[in-house]
């Protein structure tokens, strides 16, 4: 039977309601519109180039979570950190790495972010702040709160951002790293990607407590529900934790509810859902709403508009040819950025 949704996607909640007094600017919009429209239409061909078999392992799509990375990083700055899981395309593209180097590795290229060894999962991009591209689920989530400790102790003011689905919120680390994110007051927000579903299954069926926003509670941390369908609340929450962070009072917790249209990843026949259950959300698709308000506010002609899709579409062909065209990585390369120990003694030196 179809586990029915606990997560009617509702308005962000209680203070930050109160608190809503940003006015976002008709750029904001249509940045949000493109890099919006780049991860979908990056993703849509990433599942049909997987299904040709252009490229293995595995591939979580992340259309219809869009709107966090969008409002996250419109709400953060460049010197700040992101870390996520495996369901990493979307991240990077919001943060400006070009799509030719993510789709080189996809395809396992030299070319690609991670030197084609890491794959869909593993996405890194150093330059944009990006440290993954996590493949065991919660592992980010102290890995995370480490970096905020170093960030911390050198100095800066920079926040660290780990995202993490509904069921890696059920990894007994993240009370371990909750405890000391606390007791250290560290500049981390921990983003709550949740979907309502891990794999299969879905919340209601891993616990008696529905709302996640109350994992924060036993440690005093601040923790809000946000309506992750809106790039708009979304900003909103992530820029008072984040402002929270800089000025020293610590981590938030942000239970963010979105949805995934697509299945956990290409293998899924979706069992544990129904057709209307996907529709009622893709009814409330964020780019569509972007677009809306573009529209209603006639913040582009409609040439303009086009000329974005063709943007779009042209980035992406140019991607594939471009993945195409590279070259695997050479055997040599097996044994580089692997982390090692000086005399570990089952690492042989070839
Ligand atoms: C430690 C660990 N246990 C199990 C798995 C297998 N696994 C991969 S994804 C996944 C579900 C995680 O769901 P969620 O955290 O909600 O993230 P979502 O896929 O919904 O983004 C599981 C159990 C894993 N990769 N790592
Ligand atoms: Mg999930």
């Amino acid at each position: 039977m179809a586990a029915k949704s606990s997560q009617t996607p509702k308005k962000t909640t209680k203070k930050e309601a109160a608190s809503k007094k940003i006015k976002f600017s008709k750029e904001t919009y249509i940045k949000w519109y493109k890099d919006m429209l780049l991860m979908r239409k990056f993703e849509e061909k990433a599942g049909q180039l997987y299904i040709q078999q252009k490229f293995g392992g595995f591939c979580h799509l992340y259309i219809g979570q869009e709107a966090i990375v969008a409002g996250t990083v419109s709400a953060t700055r460049p010197t700040d950190l992101h870390m996520t899981a495996y369901r990493d395309h979307a991240h990077p593209i919001g943060l400006g790495t070009d799509v030719r180097r993510l789709m080189a590795e996809l395809y396992g290229r030299q070319t690609g972010v991670s030197k084609g060894k890491g794959g869909s999962m593993h996405f890194f991009d150093k330059e944009k702040n990006f440290l993954g591209g996590h493949g065991i689920v919660g592992a980010q989530i102290p890995m995370g709160a480490g970096v905020a400790f170093a960030e911390k102790y050198k100095g800066t003011d920079n926040v660290t951002m780990v995202s993490f689905g509904d069921g890696a919120a059920r990894q007994g680390a993240l009370h371990e790293t909750f405890n000391m994110a606390m007791l250290w007051k560290l500049p981390v927000i921990f983003i709550v990607e949740n979907n309502n579903y891990a794999m299969g299954t879905s919340v209601e069926r891993t616990t008696n407590v529905m709302d996640l926003s109350k994992l924060g509670s036993s440690y005093e941390m601040p923790s809000f529900s946000v309506n992750g369908m809106s790039p708009e609340d979304v900003h909103e929450a992530v820029a008072m934790a984040a402002e929270r962070a800089r000025k020293g009072d610590g981590p938030t917790l942000l239970d963010i509810k979105t949805y995934r249209y697509k299945g956990h990843s290409m293998s899924d026949p979706q069992k544990y859902r129904t057709k209307d259950e996907v529709k009622e959300y893709q009814s409330k698709d964020p780019i569509e709403h972007c677009l809306k308000v573009i529209r209603d506010n006639k913040y582009l002609t409609e040439e303009e508009i086009k000329d974005i899709q063709s943007w779009v579409t042209n980035e992406i062909t140019e991607a594939i040819e471009f993945a195409e065209q590279s070259e695997y990585p050479t055997k040599d390369e097996l044994y580089k950025d692997v982390y090692k120990t000086e005399g570990y003694p089952f690492i042989i030196e070839y």
